[in-house]
């Protein structure tokens, strides 16, 4: 027997079919950002990120140009394993010679034709999309969908806009449906003296871009909370309370960010929370270390925790995306290890006996639903994972060792 025949009978005790679970990971689509590549930082004019948050380091060979952005995401795609998806931000666009002449508020679906290509060249299983309400000139005292000022929130209603059109064409060209999600910076450093009008403001936004027509089975829009940004710590115009009610009455999704509560609220709660209303929930998984410090995944127990209730839950019900960005490492490497430790936690996920735990729970018979639960922990997950690796033909534990030749031979020399 080998190491996967003998891992695969220790989890046959407990009743887990390792190879069902292999073959069901293998099924689960993940969204990668594009944006852990650049800083954040897009195509469209920004040079620095601007709406509450920020990359912190300073490490050499981040993709300036589409080129090198295009290259840095083949290569690092080339590193992960299983279904994925790309996750792009409207600052992303390739503008040709619309460039300094279209805003955001005209982008159009051929301005991310390069992508569509890119993500099929390489395999993708589809597009994900992003508007970008950050790091434009048009944000008016830190406000966009909120502002006070109309032409102002009237600019960033036609982007919403013109960006569900975008997602619309992303949707047709994969034949599978997008994700839109509107994350917006508004909020204020210091006491608010209005608390509730910019929030009227926002709705009426939100309302404004969804009254354009769009095909509800192609778009799935989004919308992504948070608690605080750095700058804006005392008010968030987009509030929890304020999104999910707004959600659940325009018939739309969540978005949860596991970086956007306080630290003792726990994402893998309140996925099971929404999917007792909602059709599905989307994730941002990210690391918060201290804040919203958008730190690269590990495989940490909130991860695990947040894993075992996509699986629970119906992983159909569940989009996946990742959102973090650390300048301070190999970016490359950054976007593989989280990308791989989330695979990592969804297996691990998957290889749990769950029916024969929620058995217990419900039998009251706590006892031995925790020495199960702990007996799991020291199962042989790594044997199974190196199964998955081999089996999928994706790149081995030593998958590093390219990553450093790439940083020689392409990165180091961007300077
Ligand atoms: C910010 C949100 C948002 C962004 C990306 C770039 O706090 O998490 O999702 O990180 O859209
Ligand atoms: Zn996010």
């Amino acid at each position: 027997m080998n190491r996967y025949e003998q891992a695969k009978a220790r989890f046959a005790a407990y009743g887990v079919d390792t190879d069902a679970a292999l073959k069901k990971l293998g099924e689960i689509p993940v969204s990668v950002h594009c944006w852990q590549g650049d800083d954040v930082i897009g195509f469209d004019g920004a040079n620095s990120l601007e709406g509450g948050i920020q990359t912190t380091g300073n490490y050499p060979g981040r993709a300036r140009t589409p080129e090198e952005l295009m290259a840095d995401l083949k290569f690092a795609f080339s590193k992960m394993t299983g279904k994925k998806r790309l996750n792009l931000h409207a600052s992303y666009a390739f503008l040709g010679a619309d460039k300094g002449k279209v805003d955001r508020d005209a982008y159009r679906p051929e301005h991310f034709a390069p992508w569509v290509k890119f993500a099929k060249e390489i395999g993708l299983d589809g597009i994900d999309f992003n508007p970008t309400f950050f790091s434009h000139p048009k944000m008016k005292n830190g406000l966009t969908l909120s502002s006070p000022d109309e032409e102002t929130r009237r600019f960033w209603v036609r982007h919403g806009q013109a960006c569900l059109k975008i997602s619309e064409y992303l949707a047709e060209q994969f034949g599978k449906p997008c994700l839109m999600n509107i994350w917006i910076p508004d909020g204020f450093k210091d006491v608010p003296a209005d608390r509730l009008t910019p929030r009227l403001r926002l709705k009426q936004s939100l309302d404004e871009i969804l009254s354009v027509p769009y095909d509800k089975t192609k778009v799935i829009a989004a919308v992504e909370s948070k608690v605080f940004g750095i700058g804006l710590e005392s008010y968030t115009v987009g509030s929890n309370e304020f999104y999910q009610n707004y959600a659940a009455t325009r018939g739309i999704c969540c978005l949860l960010d596991n970086g956007h509560y306080h630290p003792l609220e726990y994402v893998s709660d309140k996925i099971p929370s929404l999917l007792a209303f909602y059709d599905r929930v989307a994730l941002h998984v990210t690391r918060g270390v201290r804040w919203d410090s958008d730190h690269v995944v590990l495989l940490e127990d909130e991860l695990k925790e947040i894993c075992k209730e996509i699986v629970r839950g119906g992983a159909e019900k569940v989009m996946i995306g990742l959102d973090y960005f650390d300048a301070s490492i190999n970016r490359i490497s950054a976007w593989v290890v989280g990308e791989r430790n989330l695979q990592k936690a969804l297996l691990f996920a998957l290889l749990q006996p769950s029916e024969t735990l929620k058995t217990m729970q419900d039998e009251g018979n706590f006892t031995e639903q925790m020495v199960l639960q702990e007996e799991m922990k020291t199962l042989p997950y790594g044997d199974v994972w190196e199964e998955y690796l081999v089996k999928t033909g994706a790149a081995g534990s030593d998958w590093f060792e390219d990553v450093r030749a790439y940083e020689q031979n392409v990165l180091q020399k961007r300077k």
